[in-house]
């Protein structure tokens, strides 16, 4: 292995000689690895992009190309560094933006950003607020982008899409598992109107569609050792959605106040100080492109997102497990039950939500 990251290092236009290839992080999606180059000369993150999951990885490494040549322009103009305050790919020595070796696998570079801290949560409403902040400018830097992106995760927060793949799977029920989770199922079904209704919206052009993360926990954001948010990364799901589901799945990571799988279910609620912090950040970057309707629905897309990771992780552990990575048989039940618990607190705390919101749009007139 150590052998072969080698020589696909080899591959991709690097500058100095590679020391050695190390495993980064724990992703659920990809796998990671910082090449370590000889003295003075950058560090680059190399990643084996999960093919399965990302079906173009051609057509992703295309979009992410045009949007950071869009937010590099952007943070020029603004005398900015974007070189560290936006994500650079490295192509390979004949200037493609990936490499697909002997088995297929497709592999990309990019360049490592140091001197950085990256948090893996939000332990402070300040810090809640500067990642609010973070995910806003970047926002904020791509509402003028208005180039079409190729969908490459089709139907990734769709409602009715997201259903219909539900549907199917209970149907199916392929390693017969359904019968043990009627009670989750009915989590869903209860809710499956009022999650359309909101869909509906995007449907008709209410809420608008732009181009968005899709991934915004925080450790996707890096920080500078002042604590200001320097970099957005992780832009494999940037895509045409709605500013809407960035926020609501920030707010899904962050207020947790347990884990995403919280086997302790007493460990997992939605903390309003973190909430608060993270919309009051948001708002000071977005609130001058935001419609009335996207604000309007702000505090439902936390519950909306959540919603969907429940029905996301049910999914596939009645489908056998084909999505995510798991480290126990029953994880993506172990999941589900956590994620079902901050989407009960969310639901409980709703109105205090929607009263942050719309003191927060006060506070950063
Ligand atoms: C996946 O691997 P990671 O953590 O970057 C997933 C997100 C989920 C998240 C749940 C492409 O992201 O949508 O919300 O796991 N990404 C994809 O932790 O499905
Ligand atoms: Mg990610």
């Amino acid at each position: 292995m150590e052998q072969n990251l080698n020589q696909i290092a080899g591959k991709f236009a690097i500058e100095g000689e590679v020391v050695r290839v190390k495993p980064l992080g724990e992703g659920f999606i990809n796998d990671t690895f910082i090449i370590e180059t000889e003295g003075n000369n950058p560090n680059y993150i190399l990643q084996r992009k999960n093919k399965k999951i990302f079906t173009n990885i051609p057509a992703m490494m295309d979009n992410i190309l045009r949007v950071t040549t869009h937010l590099k322009n952007k943070i020029l103009c603004a005398e900015g560094d974007p070189m560290r305050e936006a994500m650079t790919i490295t192509p390979t020595k004949n200037g493609q933006l990936y490499y697909k070796d002997e088995e297929c696998e497709y592999w990309a570079v990019c360049l490592f950003i140091d001197d950085t801290i990256a948090y893996q949560a939000a332990k402070t409403p300040e810090l809640a607020y500067q990642g609010g902040k973070g995910i806003g400018k970047f926002q904020a830097m791509l509402a003028d982008f208005t180039e079409p992106l190729a969908d490459i995760l089709p139907g990734f927060h769709n409602m009715r899409y997201r259903l219909k793949q539900w549907d199917e799977v209970l149907a199916k029920d392929p390693v017969g598992r359904k019968a043990q989770c009627e009670e989750q199922i009915d989590w869903i079904e209860s809710r499956r109107d009022e999650m359309l209704a909101f869909w509906e919206k995007v449907e008709n052009g209410i809420i608008p569609m732009r181009v968005t993360h899709n991934d915004t926990k925080i450790n996707n954001i890096l920080f500078d050792k002042q604590g200001n948010v320097l970099c957005v990364i992780d832009l494999d799901t940037v895509l045409s959605s709605t500013c809407l589901n960035d926020y609501g799945d920030a707010m899904r990571s962050y207020t947790n106040t347990g884990a995403e799988d919280d086997p302790n279910l007493d460990n997992v609620s939605m903390s309003l100080d973190i909430f608060k912090g993270y919309t009051e950040g948001y708002l000071s970057e977005t609130k001058v492109f935001l419609n009335e309707a996207e604000i309007e629905n702000l505090a439902f897309s936390a519950k909306y997102i959540t919603f969907e990771q429940v029905l996301r992780f049910l999914m596939d552990y009645i489908d056998g497990d084909n999505y995510y990575k798991i480290k126990s048989p029953d994880h993506n039940l172990v999941r589900t039950k956590a994620q079902y618990k901050l989407l009960q607190s969310m639901e409980e705390q709703y109105d205090k939500m929607k009263e942050i919101v719309k003191e927060a749009l006060k506070g950063s007139s």
